[in-house]
């Protein structure tokens, strides 16, 4: 008798036709032999779709072209399929599933000829945690199969954990012939399905990640009483061996891969790393929050990471260790065999091939690496990796950050009176829009709450209501605060250093917690004054400091428009406990606004 996982597997089949049918392991050796089948046999816009990198400086690495036209998410191509509008929300792009399915079926239908189908068991979260979900895929992409063995754990533990059960998360994933006219990624949270067709781009194809780990998993969540979260996790170890942990929520390509591998500017405190990218929340026995990282994998943007913004970084994609480390979409140095980006160390190589393979010229100031090129390598080859990342039951979170990317009005931090009011600052955060997702304006502000707004998989009002419940469900709620690094001057160079120097903010946030840190309450929460952030070595004047926090209620009027105009799409499911914040504060603020 076939098990349930058979049976899908086998309808998968009679709809795509592949020529063959592979089930992925997860070993070594297979992956050795997927890159093979990607070097040789595979290509993807006539190049192969794996290529090898400089074994000595780079060991077990390998380049990954990825088409021109399929370089990041495509928001405006992804969907959630829920029965009706009502419940994706104004935040989501709705397709009635039946409709989805149709269209759907009929790309899929016969896609795989000629091709194999990867069939890919893994688990979301390691496999003995209470929390973790047991999922497959099945795609006919090799980078894909391989990608997938480094972000999650694939293979027998996933099986095992599956056995005769219907209890499995599914996705249904093609590149199709790559044709943007002919790309969709579907979410079907009442099935706990994924149908993707059409792109290779991690957050488009790989299942997992996006897809199910934030849209479809925010909607269990709801339903369970837990959250699915943006959110990086990291340790903070204290000069007297005391870890704190936070977790952070920042939009893509907004420094989350920096901020949880940082290295630390103060003598005596330690970064432990557990995730980058996703934090599955759930309130524990003793009335805590705890976090899990569903991911195994680290799959962050190349340009800009070098061994002085993230050394723990460079030497996690110079390890090896674990097989392989792919390198999507940035530039290769010809002389070297060797990956390059923008802001890599060491000189601008004289020859190199961009991400679109073509030689780079670099006296015609183009860019030689996307500014979306990424990295996929396994969390296990990073050296401030947290003994903690495989505990089943997660670690307890003391605070969590909501940040964005502005230049101006938003201070470099500020804590919340209150779990209410913390939930608000999510709700209100904005941020520049970065190359993460294709077809947006870069650099443009747009709101972006708890960084969820391409990533939650319901009615975003709704989702603010379960935040607040949540809380309610906590007796030790998480202090909440808001951060932004990325404040400029008259001349909008960035007033703060960043990077390593970034644990002096959270060195504050620590001693906020213990209740040690010197503070001031201002209208926009709670903010330290210059002499209560720890600012030794570093010189920067008192008044660049000062601007760091300076409030233009000018410019709050109009935060305050947009953040009233967001909120209000919404209609009913904006709970009233979120109008009673707007309107305190601007109050405080001494701006009025229209919102009674
Ligand atoms: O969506 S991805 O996970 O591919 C990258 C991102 O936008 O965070
Ligand atoms: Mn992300």
């Amino acid at each position: 008798m076939a098990t349930p996982l058979e049976k899908w597997v086998d309808e998968q089949a009679k709809l795509t036709k592949p020529s063959k049918i592979y089930w992925c392991d997860g070993s070594e050796e297979e992956a050795r032999k997927l890159i093979e089948i990607g070097i040789k046999e595979e290509t993807i816009n006539g190049h192969p779709v794996f290529q090898k990198l400089n074994d000595k400086n780079w060991p077990n690495a390998y380049y990954h072209q990825s088409h021109p036209n399929d370089v990041a998410r495509t928001e405006q191509l992804t969907f959630v399929c829920h029965p009706d509008r009502e419940t994706a929300g104004p935040n989501n792009n709705w397709m009635d599933p039946k409709e989805a399915k149709t269209k759907m079926t009929a790309l899929f239908d016969g896609c795989m000829k000629g091709r194999t189908m990867y069939v890919m068991p893994y688990m979301m979260g390691h496999p003995n945690s209470p929390y973790a979900k047991a999922c497959v895929q099945v795609t006919d992409n090799c980078y894909v199969a391989v990608s997938m063995r480094i972000m999650t754990r694939l293979g027998k533990v996933a099986l095992d954990r599956i056995g005769n059960t219907e209890n499995f998360v599914r996705g249904l994933h093609s590149v199709g012939d790559l044709n943007p006219e002919r790309r969709f990624i579907m979410h079907f949270p009442q099935e706990n399905l994924v149908w993707s067709f059409g792109s290779g781009y991690g957050g488009n194809a790989l299942l997992g990640k996006k897809c199910f780990a934030l849209r479809i998993a925010s909607c269990l969540g709801q339903k369970e009483g837990w959250l699915a979260e943006h959110m990086l996790i990291m340790g903070i170890e204290d000069p007297k061996g005391k870890v704190t942990y936070i977790a952070a929520a920042l939009p893509s390509a907004c420094g989350k891969t920096n901020l949880a591998l940082m290295q630390s500017a103060l003598p005596g405190y330690k970064v432990w790393t557990v995730g980058d990218d996703i934090a599955w929340l759930n309130v524990g026995p003793d009335g805590r929050l705890y976090a899990i990282n569903p991911e195994a994998g680290f799959f962050g943007v190349a340009p800009g990471t070098s061994s002085k913004t993230n050394p723990k970084m460079v030497e996690t994609l110079k390890s090896g260790k674990f097989f392989p480390t792919l390198f999507t979409n940035t530039a290769i140095d010809n002389d070297t065999n060797e990956p390059w980006w923008e802001g890599l160390d060491g000189a601008v190589p004289k020859h190199a091939t961009d991400w679109q393979g073509l030689a780079w010229d670099a006296a015609k100031g183009t860019k030689a690496a996307h500014a979306n090129s990424r990295f996929t390598v396994s969390m296990y080859n990073c050296p401030s990796l947290s003994k903690e990342v495989d505990n089943p039951q997660g670690v307890p979170i003391s605070a969590i950050l909501f940040g964005g990317k502005r230049a101006k009005l938003i201070p470099l931090v500020a804590e919340s009176l209150s779990w209410q009011q913390g939930v608000f600052i999510g709700t209100r955060m904005g941020s520049e829009i970065t190359a993460a997702a294709s077809s947006l304006t870069v650099g443009a502000t747009r709101r972006d709450p708890m960084a969820m707004l391409p990533f939650c998989g319901y009615n975003m009002g709704d989702y603010f209501g379960h935040w607040l419940n949540v809380g309610k469900k906590l007796k030790h709620a998480p202090k909440i605060f808001s951060i932004n690094w990325f404040r400029t001057d008259e001349n909008g160079k960035f007033i703060w250093p960043g990077f390593g120097d970034n644990i002096r903010v959270m060195k504050w946030i620590i001693d906020r917690i213990e209740g040690k840190a010197g503070a001031k309450e201002t209208a926009i929460g709670i903010i330290p004054e210059a002499k209560d952030l720890d600012l030794s070595g570093l010189n920067i004047p008192q008044s660049k400091i000062e601007q760091l926090f300076s409030v233009n209620p000018a410019e709050w009027t109009g935060e305050l428009e947009e953040i009233e105009k967001y909120l209000t799409q919404f209609g009913s499911h904006t709970p009233e406990a979120i109008w009673q914040e707007y309107r305190s504060l601007a109050e405080k603020l001494g701006v009025t606004v229209a919102k009674k």
